[in-house]
């Protein structure tokens, strides 16, 4: 069987030609005399995908022989972005493709633009999931991921008229050849219902009966890592009906309903939710969550028992990671499973759920802390809603030991929220659930240690720690970036660094060497060029290449201050079009760039697009501004769009209020391709600031420990009166300069007003400073340079291949298992 295989394996260029041919003549059912750019994309990923499960079979043969410990990453966002090319890069075949293909007529660049952009995620969370999985496998962990196979990704964002309009995004009409569907993994899911309790052994279970049954069916996507031939897993779910037709109801004649009931099925892993840090308590969110954590969970034991038979091994078998609360759940199902159906006591369940399970929190915003509603929880999964009052209880009772007396602190570390409406406090049960609680960013695990998190902290001072989010290498530097790639290659004379980036630091010894600070400018020139092509052809504006590209990428956020970026951009056109043209001509150049989508319900972030396109409009058409300034409101911001504007970026603006960004992780990616960064003392800015210097930074603004104070004194009115500057910024847009008002009215007369909660006004002054450092900076080239050549030399701990060896080591106590290479 080998022998046959290797010529499957075959890297040679007939041997890859013959596969991608026999691809689109065979899967395809094309001819293969002569096939389309998409078609062509196609079979070359079908091939590439072969290739793949050779390795992921063989490391999935490998762990459970094994019998390994494994990493499960549940998260209900996975935002992938597309896998082509950096599946080419990790198993080190780009070139072997890319010849091929040429030598049959086809680009393997314009391929990569031919495949969809897998977005099953809104934005941070999702992404750094993503990040995750590429270390996981390049650090040789046995992990799989673990989430939802939505049908409609986040929705596609254009602007009409200035404002943002949402399409769905049917992601997979094309197919998806990365995909393997497992037609024989499928779990029923049970939904509604009730319970009957029984004692047994002294301890109380119940069974779960009635309600409805819907299928999860396993969709797998192979992982594979850089430069090694361990491949791993994400399985993502799709619901089916139990039955295609529900025969009662049928038979009954009752044909449209029981289509409907299939149809309900189908619908809850139709559509991923695109709100990004705000909960909106919806009952088809819940089933998501509890439909994919019950499946998780299921497949999870029943790999844990085709090689165990002792419960007490889970932990070290499993280590179960919580991307946010969003699967919380799944530590209640898990404990079902383990009383009612394994029929453990309380005592052993609790301890195995506690050692294998721990949890990430993404935020320290209210409205996205997930509450839900015991009534809800109680009807969709009335079992679940018993053991959480059980654990509760027991919880309780434990606090009341220690503090006694305390009812304040017994109300704020309930489970339970109380009041009309009761609520369940996800993160409080995440907590309990988890033998360890993390932080994304230094400064952000501080403050859930002293705030929303600060009794959990007092009592379980060990189980909150710290860690750093981080990004990928390979698909931030040397697949959107392969100009700098190779020149970091050239100079370290070795590509060593793109899996272990620490290696990047002996970049420091050409931060003032002119000929590296010469190629250095070229490529950001070559990418900027991209940029402004593309720009071109989807914004249809024209902007200039030698101006300073400053650019701010994100989910539109009030948090964020997007606005606090346009309202400087209009001071600076203000005072530009005050200038005579001699003084013009001393101005220092800029493309200003904004892209980030708006969640569909939230009316001030679709305002302050509205205004951003609005701004563009005036700015972009006025003749005495001419190349001096350009505003560019890009479209659909997405992991795609992000590997073209992150390399041709020179400024990047992570400017959130102190204390609301947990870390950031585009940070992360501008600073290793060479973009300096205007930004507040907030998330991981403050690490990054820690490692490449703060001289090399553009820090502004109040500091955490301020924002308390200042909120209060402008909610008070004792502020002081608005900035000269802003005040005639408001003025030029309550005229109707940029368009019209009405939209943006409400929030800029509020600014006026003092109810400014995200600090615009208290910030504006030293923002402008900073912008002024950052103009006098980039007159001085060589300065500027050295800053950027810096930023990439220092970069290394911001590596997600360091956080996940953090979390290897401090979390999952699990190791690396590397496959051996067949030969
Ligand atoms: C909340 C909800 C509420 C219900 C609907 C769907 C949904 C989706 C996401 C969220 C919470 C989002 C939290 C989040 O993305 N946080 C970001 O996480 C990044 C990775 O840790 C971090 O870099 C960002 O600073 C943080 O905002």
């Amino acid at each position: 069987i080998w022998s046959l295989m290797q010529t499957y394996q075959g890297i040679d260029q007939k041997s890859i030609q013959r596969s991608i041919v026999n691809h689109v003549e065979y899967t395809l059912a094309m001819t293969r005399f002569n096939f389309s750019d998409f078609g062509c994309y196609q079979a070359t990923a079908f091939s590439l995908r072969d290739r793949l499960l050779e390795s992921w079979n063989d490391t999935n043969q490998y762990f459970t022989t094994h019998n390994v410990k494994r990493v499960y990453y549940l998260s209900l966002e996975f935002l992938l972005g597309r896998l082509m090319q950096n599946t080419l890069n990790n198993i080190n075949m780009e070139k072997n493709y890319r010849e091929a293909l040429m030598d049959i007529g086809y680009d393997l660049e314009r391929l990569y633009d031919e495949e969809v952009d897998p977005a099953l995620g809104n934005g941070g969370l999702g992404r750094l999931a993503a990040c995750f999985l590429d270390s996981l496998a390049t650090l040789e962990v046995p992990a799989w991921g673990y989430g939802i196979r939505y049908d409609y990704g986040i929705f596609k964002q254009v602007i009409r008229d200035g404002y943002q309009c949402e399409i769905p995004d049917f992601w997979l009409s094309g197919g998806n050849p990365w995909e393997i569907e497992r037609p024989e993994v499928i779990y029923p899911i049970r939904f509604y219902g009730y319970t009957e309790k029984y004692e047994e052994d002294g301890v109380e279970r119940a069974q779960w009966k009635g309600g409805e049954i819907v299928m999860a069916k396993a969709y797998d996507t192979p992982v594979p890592g850089y430069n090694t031939f361990n491949c791993n897993n994400l399985r993502l779910w799709k619901s089916l009906p139990a039955r295609e037709f529900d025969f009662q109801s049928f038979n009954k004649g009752d044909y449209l309903s029981s289509v409907e009931s299939k149809q309900r099925a189908e619908y809850i892993t139709s559509v991923l939710y695109p709100n990004d840090n705000s909960e909106e308590g919806k009952e088809l969110r819940l089933k998501q969550q509890y439909f994919f954590c019950s499946a998780t969970v299921r497949d999870v034991i029943r790999r844990f028992k085709k090689n165990n038979s002792d419960w007490k091994d889970f932990p070290n078998k499993a280590a179960l990671q919580l991307n946010d609360t969003h699967p919380a759940i799944a530590a209640v199902e898990f404990l079902r499973i383990l009383i009612d159906e394994e029929k453990l006591d309380w005592g052993e369940a609790w301890k195995i759920l506690h050692s294998s399970f721990s949890y990430t929190n993404h935020t320290v915003l209210p409205e996205a802390l997930e509450t839900w509603s015991v009534g809800l929880i109680n009807h969709l999964l009335p079992r679940h809603m018993e053991l959480i009052y059980l654990i509760n209880h027991f919880f309780m009772d434990e606090v009341a030991k220690k503090y006694p007396g305390d009812y304040q602190r017994m109300q704020e570390m309930s489970l339970i929220a109380e009041g009309d409406d009761k609520k369940v406090r996800m993160a409080n049960l995440c907590i309990l659930c988890s033998h360890k609680v993390n932080g994304v960013a230094e400064l952000h695990t501080k403050l859930i240690q002293e705030t929303i998190f600060k009794r959990f902290h007092e009592y379980f001072p060990n189980k909150i720690e710290n860690k750093t989010n981080g990004v990928t290498p390979r698909r931030w530097i040397h697949c959107a970036n392969p100009k700098l790639s190779a020149l970091i290659t050239e100079a370290l004379d070795d590509s060593e660094w793109i899996g272990e980036l620490e290696r990047v630091e002996y970049l420091e010894n050409f931060a003032e060497d002119e000929e590296f600070i010469q190629k250095w400018i070229d490529i950001k020139k070559q990418n900027k060029e991209k940029l402004a092509a593309k720009i071109e052809e989807v914004v249809g504006v024209k902007i200039p290449i030698n101006a300073l590209y400053d650019v701010q990428i994100k989910r539109i956020h009030e948090y964020k201050r997007q606005l606090m970026n346009i309202l400087y951009v209009i001071h600076r056109y203000l005072t530009i079009k005050d200038m005579s043209p001699a003084d013009r001509e001393k101005v220092v150049p800029r493309v200003v760039i904004i892209g980030g989508k708006a969640a569909p319900g939230y009316h001030n972030a679709k305002a302050i697009i509205k205004l951003v396109n609005g701004v563009g409009d005036i700015v972009n058409n006025d003749k005495d501004i001419g190349d001096t300034l350009k505003v560019i409101f890009y479209p659909n911001y997405c992991v795609s769009a992000a590997q073209t504007l992150i390399p041709a970026s020179e400024l990047s603006q992570h400017i959130s209020t102190a204390g609301m960004e947990a870390s950031g992780t585009s940070n992360m990616k501008f600073v290793m391709n060479g973009c300096l960064i205007i930004g507040t003392m907030d998330g991981a800015n403050v690490e990054i600031s820690e490692e490449v210097g703060e001289e090399n930074m553009f820090i502004f603004g109040a500091r955490v420990e301020e924002v308390n104070d200042l909120r209060n004194r402008l909610f008070s009115g004792e502020h002081k009166p608005i900035d000269r500057r802003l005040q005639r910024v408001f003025d030029s847009i309550l005229s109707g300069t940029f368009g019209d008002v009405s939209i943006i009215y409400p929030i800029i007369h509020n600014l006026m007003e003092g109810k400014d909660y995200y600090l615009v006004t208290e910030d504006f002054d030293s923002y402008v400073k900073a912008q002024n450092k950052v103009d006098d900076t980039y007159r001085d080239q060589k300065k500027w340079n050295m800053m950027s050549i810096l930023g990439v030399s220092r970069s290394a701990k911001f590596s997600s291949d360091r956080t996940i060896e953090e979390y290897c080591e401090s979390i999952w106590k699990v190791d690396r298992v590397p496959i051996p290479t067949p030969n």
